[in-house]
């Protein structure tokens, strides 16, 4: 299976043509379409070795030892959890650079960046669906396995993304390439997953800068298929502003839980996706093999998300993708949002019919339609449910030992630990 996958990755990929925010940034976002990251006021200590805990960490535990007890208390634990993913499995972010300026254009985005004496620039081509705008619109890392067809006959334009620009594939982590290293560096230890989240919140700063005429500031997924999957599913969880986040077959080192794969049956091994390519951050390679030890794992990355759209597309015979541990992570994650009042804004779906590693598949037009209207178009009650292929079903109960808690809400009401998905 590793050498079919490997053999398609040849064929469709080679041919591919917040952080906080910064002290004396350039642009605020407005504040009706949020900010990059909202946690910068958040105390997050240092932390030493985490102790080994085979165990899904429990998301609601502060490091201060107390437990979340209200819903308000999710923003600066989730500020927690950013810190905690940053250092141990992704590397920094870095926050909002001095200068970020550019062109929306109906066909091209231009982004122009600069930072301590540092520039690079990059674009990205815009396809608008019919209608007039402005337009929401999905950024398509890679052009992989993305229903671009749907996504623009639903009104909403597609930004396709080449993230190789912002940074390449095929360096070592001492010498790393593209727009992200031209400014902080070419031995950054930050992965390329989250150097190409940043090239995507840079887009993202463009779109609010244009003035909102041809794509609406506020709108915007984010989607991509593989190693484009376990980028979008970065980029979704660093950048608040993402209305929409759809990874697709992502594998090891995107959604599935780190700590599931060693156990799961021909899933990629962690050291396998640490060394193919500097993905991962430097800091992640003393935990490959001990993920027991990471201080997070990717449910609390699918909290990160929270409670905003997420659709997690999985593909159940590719053993190499670690779908029984995507669906662990994902349930974990569903008690975040549980907990949040928000059950309903994570969908997940691996009961698919074909195996073809990346394929448009017609199980997922009607919920891509659904989460696209509730996120993007503000219309309908999006999709919401989970469909787990019965062979590579985890379960969260021998993943856990932690309690999703009732959180009280502004205004006393509470919420959450409900029945629901999961
Ligand atoms: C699932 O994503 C990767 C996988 O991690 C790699 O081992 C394989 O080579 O390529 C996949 C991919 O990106 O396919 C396009």
């Amino acid at each position: 299976m590793a050498t079919a996958l490997a053999g398609a990755v040849a064929l469709t990929c080679a041919t591919l043509q917040e952080a906080r925010p910064a002290t004396g940034a350039v642009t605020a976002a407005p504040a009706a379409h949020g900010v990059e990251d909202d946690g910068a006021d958040c105390p997050v200590p240092a932390t030493g070795q985490a102790p080994s805990r085979p165990l899904l960490p429990d998301p609601f535990l502060k490091l201060d030892g107390t437990r979340v007890t209200s819903a308000s208390d999710w923003r600066c634990r989730r500020a927690e959890i950013r810190e905690l993913a940053e250092r141990s499995l992704y590397g920094q972010k870095p926050p909002k650079p001095a200068s970020v300026t550019g062109t929306v254009s109906a066909t091209t985005i231009t982004v122009n960046v600069s930072d301590q004496g540092r520039s690079a620039g990059f674009s990205a081509r815009v396809e608008l669906p019919g209608g007039s705008g402005p337009f929401p619109a999905v950024i398509v890392y890679g052009g992989l396995g993305a229903d671009t067809s749907t996504i623009k006959a639903s009104g909403v334009a597609v930004i396709s993304y080449d993230p190789y620009t912002v940074g390449k594939e095929g360096t070592a982590r001492g010498s790393k390439q593209g727009a992200f290293y031209t400014v902080y560096g070419s031995s950054s230890p930050t992965g390329l997953l989250m150097a190409w989240s940043w090239g995507v919140s840079r887009i993202i700063d463009v779109i609010e800068q244009s003035g909102g005429t041809i794509l609406k500031a506020g709108a915007t997924g984010v989607t991509g298929c593989s190693r484009f999957g376990k980028g979008a599913f970065v980029a979704g969880a660093f950048d608040q502003r993402i209305a929409l986040t759809m990874p697709v077959e992502s594998g090891t080192g995107g959604v599935p839980a780190y700590r599931g794969i060693p156990q799961e049956s021909g899933a990629q091994p962690l050291s396998s996706a640490y060394s193919e390519q500097p993905w991962l951050g430097d800091a992640f390679g003393p935990y490959t093999g001990n993920p027991a030890t990471l201080p997070v794992d990717t449910h609390e990355i699918i909290g990160m998300v929270a409670p905003r759209g997420l659709f997690i597309m999985e593909n159940p015979y590719v053993d190499w993708l670690g779908a029984r541990s995507g669906s662990v992570a994902a349930l974990g994650g569903a008690e975040i949002y549980k907990a949040l009042g928000a059950g309903g804004d994570i969908t997940y779906w691996s009961d698919v019919r074909d195996g073809t590693h990346c394929a448009v598949r017609p199980e997922w037009k009607t919920p891509l339609q659904q989460n696209l209207s509730r996120f993007l178009l503000n219309s309908g009650s999006g999709s919401g449910v989970f469909r787990i292929a019965s062979g590579k079903a985890g379960s969260l109960a021998q993943w856990r030992d932690w309690q999703t808690p009732v959180l009280t809400r502004a205004g006393g009401t509470r919420s959450g630990a409900g029945t629901g998905t999961g």
